[in-house]
């Protein structure tokens, strides 16, 4: 560094004010001056929308003030960095986690409150960004917030879509879906960096006319931590036709159409896939993810680069994190670059790759695993496909050394499918025995093969969630009494300290204000409700929510027949005995994919029994069915802390792991499960006594499958379907289907779980009525859901799986 520069430096320092302040009046100025100036709006006249605008630009300034300071520190010290992959994030409303994790929510209530203006108001102003389907994409976003706030070098990586995951609207009860161009309004939590393109270059050597010049644009995204100034990085890629200009379609004098075939380039990151875990042998789903990877791994690189020069150190300063199989062309495109373009030796490539990677498996069931055909592959990628062979030679070459010429073995584990006509990128396979393999469920057929020749290979964790958005954001008044009870906020970094609640969860004092905290969240939960489906719902009722993406598995038609069942024992009683009923407002809410018949007729049954039963006067007050359209995260935020008692009821075997019961959990709303994935770990936790479990276990499944379908069938099972078949609801022939499925096959064992679901729901009901019992279930839940944050997990992976330290930004 030169005198001259650093005296220049020295200069600028003098002529900024170093931070900028965060007392009221320094906020209301910066955004006075951002409605002025930013929003062009007069500071004398701006409305809601564009105050909330006003205070994002002045949030923003304090996040790039820290996420410069910890890029410029990060790059000093220069620690082994965790790169993040994942193509989905489902990241939700920014200003309210921002100003939490800045710690300025009270300097901003009152600013913003001097100015005429309430902070929850202009909260609610801001649109999700919803760029991801369900439980995965969620996670990574909780898990973005743990690398933040635990102080790692960490980058997040991922795409921009232009269309986020569908809107969900429902027209007589049908899911329709509408495109979320989400950017319409503008996105002050990103940074355009126009400088930071990389070329992504498909089909090999031959330049194809539609996508020659793609280039990826990086979209920087700050993500403070909580209690800390280190603010981190995440990055999500735009496809831009590129600057090159092709001359020859130029010459030609077709102008237009030149300018119209660059502009396809954009359409690589124009939409999310909405099929939460089906992409089979999509094109563009394909090109979104080597686009992804060739502009995330040349960014790494490029950074790497930048203070190295030696590749043979990159295990020791990267470690690559492949969120599911989507990113895992990264593997190939690693050996790519190394051998091609930095002319390495195949096999010290192999070994730098092998201890670079590590790959999270979210799924139980290897059906859903993407697979890609050999011919698209080869055609779109026909060097990596080359390189897929090799890897998969070799890997088949070493097998045969450990357990001999056992082809059926050999073919089940080769990554190249029987008859060759597709590559698969299932989990185990692509990332074989080399990479650390981490699961967050069980293992299916498929990794025990693996897991008996490479057991240090595998890893388990468990599933955690952020307190800091699932507590702090979405529950102000829970999170104040946790802090009030505790002494403490040290939880909100250290959420362990939760336990602290468990010697006061028979404190009559503790139990009438936690009572009172819930009961407001209810209030708040029964206007949305009101607002949304014109249903008006009692606050005695006990409210039963089952909120999560809509699949066969996960059994909402379980839920939906069982709320048929209560409706018709309610229709039989005597006046007299309707008195002893606890009243229900059974609570629905979610997606499913466009193209999952099974899944939208679930939706369409749970509004036609909705229709009858809230119109039904026999049964007023006592059972309220809602469905909860569009359910996203900001949704999720209202109706978690307004829940009684969640349900998670998945056929034993099926669910990874499931992070919606710990969110309930944490909240303080009592489970009602199967024994599956994270519930299983969420009765270690706080005792099954806590919970309502029921149905069969997991190593009960293969037995009840062998079954004959009448033999599984439960009496009152058979007649709440016969009610659906018959027309009760209406839509016969269109319900149809559904119960086929469920009388001569049920593979879901709807027919085998029911009569203990019954009895799970009937030892809810009992608890309810004892709003003691009820409220001490309540806090033991809260206080035993420590285990369940994503800090916790974030610490293992960086312990255990990716092998690096925190880097706290000092300054
Ligand atoms: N999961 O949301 C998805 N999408 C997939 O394609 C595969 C799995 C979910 O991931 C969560 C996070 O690990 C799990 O908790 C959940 O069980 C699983 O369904």
């Amino acid at each position: 560094e030169s005198a001259e520069r650093r005296a220049k430096v020295e200069r600028m320092f003098e002529m900024m004010d170093r931070f900028l302040k965060n007392d009221p009046i320094s906020l209301q100025k910066d955004i006075l001056n951002h409605v002025e100036y930013t929003v062009a709006r007069s500071r004398f006249n701006f409305d809601d929308f564009e105050a909330y605008q006003g205070l994002s630009h002045s949030v923003r300034d304090r996040l790039i003030e820290r996420w410069h300071d910890t890029q410029l520190y990060f790059k000093r010290k220069d620690p082994k960095r965790i790169y993040f992959l994942s193509l989905e994030y489902l990241m939700g409303r920014s200003l309210s986690n921002s100003i939490i994790n800045l710690g300025i929510r009270d300097e901003c209530a009152e600013a913003l409150s001097q100015l005429g203006f309430e902070f929850e108001v202009l909260a609610e102003q801001e649109g999700d960004a919803a760029l991801g389907n369900g439980g995965l994409a969620r996670l990574s976003a909780c898990q973005i917030d743990s690398l933040a706030t635990m102080d790692y070098p960490a980058w997040g990586y991922g795409l921009r879509y232009q269309y986020g995951l569908f809107r969900q609207v429902i027209l007589d009860g049908y899911q329709h879906e509408q495109p979320d161009y989400w950017l319409n309004f503008g996105n002050p939590w990103e940074i355009e960096r126009v400088h930071v393109t990389y070329p992504v270059k498909f089909y090999g050597a031959v330049e194809e006319e539609d996508f020659n010049g793609v280039e990826a644009v990086a979209y920087d995204n700050p993500i403070p931590g909580y209690g800390t100034r280190n603010t981190i990085t995440l990055r999500l890629w735009a496809a831009k036709p590129s600057d090159l200009h092709d001359m020859e379609s130029y010459n030609t004098g077709d102008y237009i159409n030149a300018v119209v075939n660059r502009q396809k380039a954009e359409t690589i990151s124009s939409v999310l896939y909405p099929d939460d875990r089906s992409y089979q042998g999509k094109e563009l789903r394909l090109k979104q993810q080597y686009f992804f990877v060739s502009a995330s791994i040349q960014d790494i690189i490029r950074r790497f680069k930048d203070s190295h020069d030696n590749f043979d150190v990159l295990p020791e300063k990267v470690a690559l994190q492949l969120n599911d199989t989507h990113p895992s062309l990264a593997i190939a495109e690693v050996m790519r670059i190394l051998v091609d373009e930095e002319n390495f030796e195949w096999n010290r490539a192999w070994d730098i790759v092998c201890k670079i990677f590590s790959f999270t498996t979210h799924t139980v069931v290897s059906e859903g695993l993407e697979k890609i055909p050999i011919d698209l592959l080869g055609s779109l990628l026909p060097r990596h496909l080359e390189i897929i062979y090799e890897i998969n030679f070799n890997f088949v070459e070493e097998l045969k050394k450990r357990i001999g010429l056992d082809y059926d073995r050999l073919s089940r584990m080769s990554i190249i499918e029987e008859g060759a006509v597709k590559v698969l990128l299932k989990h185990h396979d692509l990332v074989n025995c080399y990479l650390l393999v981490v699961m967050v469920g069980t293992f299916d057929g498929d990794a025990v093969d693996f897991y008996e020749l490479w057991p240090q290979k595998f890893q388990y964790k468990t599933n955690g969630v952020t307190q800091r958005r699932w507590i702090v954001v979405s529950n102000p008044s829970l999170c104040a009494l946790i802090s009030k009870w505790l002494g403490t906020e040290a939880w909100i970094r250290n959420v362990d300290l939760l336990t602290g609640l468990r010697e006061h969860a028979a404190d009559t004092n503790l139990q009438q204000e936690w009572k009172m905290v819930r009961k407001v969240n209810k209030m708040r939960l029964a206007e949305y409700i009101e607002a949304m489906s014109g249903v008006k719902v009692s606050l005695d009722a006990m409210f039963d929510v089952q909120i999560k993406r809509i699949h066969e598995y996960k059994r909402q038609l379980l839920n939906i027949l069982g709320i048929i069942h209560r409706y018709d024992c309610i229709k039989n009683m005597k006046e007299s005995d309707r008195r002893k009923v606890v009243p229900r407002v059974c609570i629905l809410g979610g997606k499913a994919a466009p193209g999952y018949e099974a899944a939208k007729k679930i939706i369409k049954l749970c509004h036609a029994v909705a229709e009858k039963i809230n119109d039904d006067s026999d049964v007023g007050d006592l059972l309220k069915l809602v469905f909860i359209p569009d359910y996203n995260v900001s949704v999720a935020e209202l109706v978690i802390p307004g829940a009684d008692l969640s349900q998670h009821v998945s056929t034993a075997g099926l669910e990874a792991s499931g992070t919606g019961s710990m969110k309930f959990l944490m909240n303080g709303c009592l489970l009602l499960a199967t024994a599956d994935g994270s519930t299983v770990e969420i009765s270690e936790e706080i005792g099954a006594e806590n919970m309502f479990l029921f149905g069969a276990k997991v190593h009960e499944v293969p037995a009840l499958h062998e079954k004959e379908p009448d033999a599984k069938v439960n009496l009152q099972f058979a007649r709440v379907v016969r009610m659906v078949r018959d027309g009760y609801f209406g839509f016969q022939d269109y319900f149809k289907s559904l119960c086929d499925e469920v009388e001569d096959n049920d593979f879901y064992l709807l027919g085998s779980d029911f009569g203990s679901y019954l009895e799970a729901q009937a030892a809810a009901d009992k608890a309810f009525v004892d709003q003691e019992k009820w409220t001490r279930m309540s806090i033991l839940s809260t206080a035993g859901s420590g285990r369940f944050s994503s800090d916790r997990t974030i610490e293992e992976y960086a312990d255990k799986t990716w092998g690096i330290e925190p880097c706290r930004c000092p300054f």
